[in-house]
């Protein structure tokens, strides 16, 4: 559109110029072929400086023709100039010759529209003008004026040419500058939008999480006022139980203080018990002082015969003194007179008999009950001087029998307790079942009887005077009755009861020969 106006305004300029060069015959602003090509600065009145470029081409010499290139930022114009030579000096000759046949990119049609165009508008009062000024200077004009007005002409129009461009070119810009802006600013709104849209979609969902969580808040909140309901409960329930333990503690510390005062008094009683038993005990010693110096409390008892002769006619546990030692022994002081030490008892079967020879020598059994002396003791208490054994002797059938020999002598350990007997006297047999010239005695461990080829104590059972094995053996097995018939290694006295007939008691003591 720029070099459409450009061209339209440039070919009403260049008309009205050939219409005047036309009328002005003999002028030629032919300029020479040698400076066509650079005449823009050596001649001022043929162009301004805006038009840059202006060439000049002779065709040939027979038409003389001229074209005018003109560069005007991306328009380029070509202007062909008639020759001027051939004169026709009126208007309709201008056009024709403006529109020769020979440039074939014009068409007849268009450039005739366009001449009429520029006529109207344009060119015919700028000719009209120049048309006066040349008839009212014609004659005194040169050509010097020509050349200026059309330079002037032509300054002119390249000026409107390139403010017309100019402000185009401007309007251009500002049009896409607008546009650009629009543009940008509806991306920025597209933007704004979406960012919106996104930031009501953020909103919507922290929105829904806050619901969530205030929910969440919700129940925990009824969650802590349970517990803490629950716990209040509790608290009341732990103080309730705490006050009830403080009230017990304090009847417990009455209790303990009553009982502090109760402890005071037995206290006060119990050195008042202290001094009581004090003074039993001194009258305990006044008596015993008083006893001692009597001879019939004497302590050193050497045997029962002792004891009763003291006064003591009861039989019973008394304690006599054998050797350096108190011995606690059974006196019977009933038979025959008492005053008998008892060193065998046998009456129920509660005492075990069936013991080494260790035990029979320091005894076993209780002195109340079944027991054995001691062969230690019965050696010391018979050593101390002539003394006479009894066997007392009783069977199941109720019947009681005794064997007395005058004289006992034990001797010691080391000659196995050997037992001598004499004066043999009783109803038990009218001889002695118990072998009387010194036989050892025996136990399962220490074989000291007269069987060559046997062990009397192994097979007869107990601790006895085994001869080979002799006709008694008063520390057998105990028999109940029923089993006590046909028992070899029972209660035995041969010459009361037969040999294997076991007895329900027995007693063996001894006592002073001179009591
Ligand atoms: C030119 O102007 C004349 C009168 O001044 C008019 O009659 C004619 O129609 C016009 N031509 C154009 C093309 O406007
Ligand atoms: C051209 O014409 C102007 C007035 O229109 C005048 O001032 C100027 O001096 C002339 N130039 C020459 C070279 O004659
Ligand atoms: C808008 O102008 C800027 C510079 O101002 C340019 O970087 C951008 O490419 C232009 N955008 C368009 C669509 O013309
Ligand atoms: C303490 O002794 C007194 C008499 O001495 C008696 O009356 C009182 O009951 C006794 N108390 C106790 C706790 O035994
Ligand atoms: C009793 O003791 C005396 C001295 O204390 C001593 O010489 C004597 O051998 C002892 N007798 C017995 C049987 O132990
Ligand atoms: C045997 O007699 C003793 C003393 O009397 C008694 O303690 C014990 O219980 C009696 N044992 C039997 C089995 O009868
Ligand atoms: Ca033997």
């Amino acid at each position: 559109l720029t070099c459409f106006f450009s061209v339209r305004v440039f070919l009403a300029l260049l008309y009205s110029l050939c219409s005047f060069l036309h009328t002005q015959k003999g002028h030629s602003i032919r300029p020479p072929s040698s400076s066509s090509s650079s005449s823009s600065s050596s001649r001022p009145s043929s162009s301004s400086s805006s038009v840059s470029d202006k060439k000049g081409e002779e065709e040939g010499v027979e038409k003389r023709r001229r074209l005018h290139r003109l560069q005007h930022g991306q328009c380029s114009y070509t202007f062909i100039l008639p020759e001027l030579d051939g004169g026709g000096g009126s208007h309709g000759a201008v056009v024709q010759r403006d529109s020769p046949p020979a440039d074939g990119e014009w068409s007849a049609e268009k450039l005739k529209r366009l001449e009429s165009t520029m006529e109207n508008n344009t060119l015919w009062p700028l000719e009209n003008s120049i048309q006066r000024n040349t008839r009212r200077e014609a004659a005194g004009l040169q050509s010097h004026a020509v050349h200026n007005q059309t330079a002037t002409m032509l300054e002119i129009g390249t000026n409107l040419l390139t403010h017309t461009a100019e402000q185009t070119r401007k309007l251009n810009v500002v049009e896409a500058k607008v546009l650009n802006h629009t543009s940008r600013i509806e991306i920025q709104l597209l933007e704004n939008s979406l960012s919106t849209n996104k930031l009501e979609k953020e909103l919507l969902l922290q929105t829904s999480e806050i619901d969530r969580l205030r929910d969440k808040n919700s129940v925990l909140e009824s969650k802590v006022r349970m517990l803490e309901s629950q716990q209040k409960g509790e608290l009341e329930d732990m103080k309730e139980e705490k006050n009830r333990l403080q009230s017990v503690v304090s009847t417990q510390m009455e209790a303990i203080e009553s009982l502090e005062k109760q402890l005071k008094v037995a206290s006060s009683n119990n050195t008042a018990l202290q001094r009581q038993q004090a003074q039993l005990l001194e009258s305990v010693h006044t008596l015993i002082s008083m006893v001692t110096s009597s001879p019939r409390w004497s302590h050193m008892w050497k045997d029962c015969a002792d004891v009763y002769r003291s006064g003591y006619s009861t039989s019973g546990l008394y304690h006599i003194y054998i050797g350096n030692r108190t011995e606690p022994v059974y006196c019977d002081m009933e038979t025959s007179g008492g005053g008998w030490t008892v060193f065998q008892r046998r009456f129920n079967g509660s005492v075990d008999f069936q013991r080494g020879w260790g035990e029979y020598r320091t005894g076993f059994g209780d002195v109340f009950g079944e027991h054995w002396l001691g062969n230690e003791a019965l050696y010391q208490l018979s050593s101390q001087g002539q003394y006479s054994l009894r066997v007392e002797l009783r069977d199941w059938e109720g019947n009681s029998a005794y064997a007395q020999y005058d004289r006992f002598s034990l001797t010691g350990e080391r000659q196995q307790y050997r037992v001598y007997l004499r004066g043999y006297s009783g109803t038990a047999g009218r001889q002695s079942s118990l072998n009387t010239l010194g036989t050892g005695f025996s136990t399962r461990d220490h074989d000291n009887d007269n069987c060559d080829h046997c062990k009397c104590a192994l097979m007869l059972t107990g601790g006895w005077w085994f001869d080979a094995c002799g006709f008694s053996n008063l520390n057998g097995i105990y028999y109940n009755v029923g089993h006590n018939i046909r028992k070899l290694n029972g209660i035995k006295w041969h010459h009361f009861r037969g040999p294997s007939y076991s007895l329900r008691s027995t007693m063996m003591m001894v006592r002073p020969y001179d009591f």
